[in-house]
């Protein structure tokens, strides 16, 4: 492993993408540095990092060699690809792909989580149960899909760890304190083997918190209103 730090990314310490991006540095053994001192919701809006990263959001990346880089998934494959010899892109451009393939069907998983998450902490408004329904609807159709191609496969892609096992894992993770509760993990198990695999690895000990369980899922309560 090499001690030169490739890289900082500004990420904070709950954030999923941002430990689907550490843990892919880890297993290619690549270094990464943090910036001191950032804070969220503040830092992200001053010039200085505004000139850096134009959409103003994290994770965000800056090389040792000054390459600038945003968006979550951009980042882990760049960092990926700063250790060829982990293999996590795959061994051929059909594996690749299918790297990009699970990777991009488990964000759009993960916008529906986002939005899940939202709707219940009341900040997508006014609350629809129709739209709440359609928004677990959507997330459970991505999660079976994911499901099903892991019946007959420890990994992903191949017969190895690749990026797309870590990415998957981080956003089911999340999705795991949200709406993935008891029942729903019941019909996802192989889903459910394939998160424990991941983020037992020795490797990424520190970056993953351990698998929540929910009993039920959270359930939308009208605020309160003020008198
Ligand atoms: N699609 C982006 C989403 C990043 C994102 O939503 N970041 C939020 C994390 S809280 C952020 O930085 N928000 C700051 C803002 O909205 O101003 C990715 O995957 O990197």
């Amino acid at each position: 492993m090499s001690e030169a730090v490739a890289g900082t990314l500004w990420t904070t310490p709950g954030q999923f993408v941002g430990r689907a991006i550490k843990a892919t540095a880890a297993f290619g053994g690549i270094k990464i540095g943090y910036p001191k001192g950032y804070v969220h919701f503040e830092d992200n809006y001053k010039e200085d990092f505004r000139a850096k990263f134009p959409h103003g959001k994290i994770p965000a990346w800056e090389g040792a060699d000054g390459f600038t880089l945003f968006e979550s998934a951009p980042i882990a494959r760049y960092v990926a690809g700063l250790a060829p010899s982990a293999g996590l892109l795959g061994k051929s451009a059909q594996e690749a792909a299918l790297v990009d393939q699970w990777v991009h069907l488990i964000e759009e998983v993960n916008e529906n989580t986002e939005n899940i998450d939202q709707i219940l902490d009341g900040m997508l408004v006014p609350y629809s149960k129709s739209i709440h329904a359609s928004f677990i609807a959507g997330q459970l159709r991505g999660l079976t899909t994911v499901n099903g191609h892991l019946a007959t496969r420890t990994f992903l892609v191949g017969e190895r760890i690749t990026l797309a096992d870590i990415y998957v894992a981080s956003l089911v993770l999340r999705a795991c304190g949200i709406s993935i509760d008891v029942a729903a993990r019941a019909k996802l198990p192989h889903l459910m083997r394939h998160l424990e695999t991941i983020v037992n690895q020795p490797m990424f000990e520190g970056i993953f918190q351990p698998i929540p369980v929910l009993e039920k899922a959270r359930a939308y309560a009208a605020p309160k209103k003020s008198k």
